[in-house]
């Protein structure tokens, strides 16, 4: 059965520093990628205040948010673009609960991660911020639209 094009998603996914540091960048990708999702966006990048203050912007008024925009800014992120069908929840399902100690062993966070402020990875919470969200972090012309060879079990 071939999904709807109206059901095909976009999510931001973004490895945050403490995972670059850490040497997770390849087990974080991998997770998506053997998933079975589509990869149309990947950058390492190091992200001005700004831009993580505009990110997290409905985040502003809580207390963690100076810590927050400080962690973000602290060093290389990878900045990822994926794209398909229920990808923005299936993604959520795959990175596990904000806490990492309350995230079930298999998801991302349960399995490499203990701090809620050192969590490893984002995920966008629905696809109207998948969309803003890959809008913010790439520019033009460095998403790549692309038909992947013959893999129609992976859809
Ligand atoms: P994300 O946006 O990073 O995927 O995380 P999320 O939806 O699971 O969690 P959200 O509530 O949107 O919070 C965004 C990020 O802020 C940090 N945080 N710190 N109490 C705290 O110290 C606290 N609470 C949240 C986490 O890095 C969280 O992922």
């Amino acid at each position: 059965l071939v999904a709807s094009m109206e059901q095909v998603e976009e999510t931001y996914i973004m490895v945050k520093p403490d995972a670059v540091q850490r040497g997770l960048v390849g087990e974080i990708i991998s997770r998506f990628e053997k998933k079975g999702f589509k990869l149309t966006g990947l950058k390492l990048f190091e992200c001005p205040k700004e831009l993580a203050e505009e990110h997290y912007k409905d985040l502003k008024s809580k207390s963690f948010f100076p810590k927050l925009i400080d962690y973000i800014t602290s060093g290389p992120v990878v900045c990822m673009a994926w794209e398909g069908v229920g990808v923005v929840a299936s993604a959520r399902k795959l990175i596990g609960s904000t806490d990492p100690l309350q995230a079930d062993p298999g998801t991302i966070r349960g399995d490499l991660a203990v701090q809620t402020g050192r969590n490893v990875v984002h995920g966008s919470d629905s696809p109207e911020n998948g969309k803003r969200e890959i809008a913010l972090w790439f520019k033009e012309g460095e998403l790549c639209q692309w038909t992947p060879a013959q893999a129609p079990w992976l859809r």
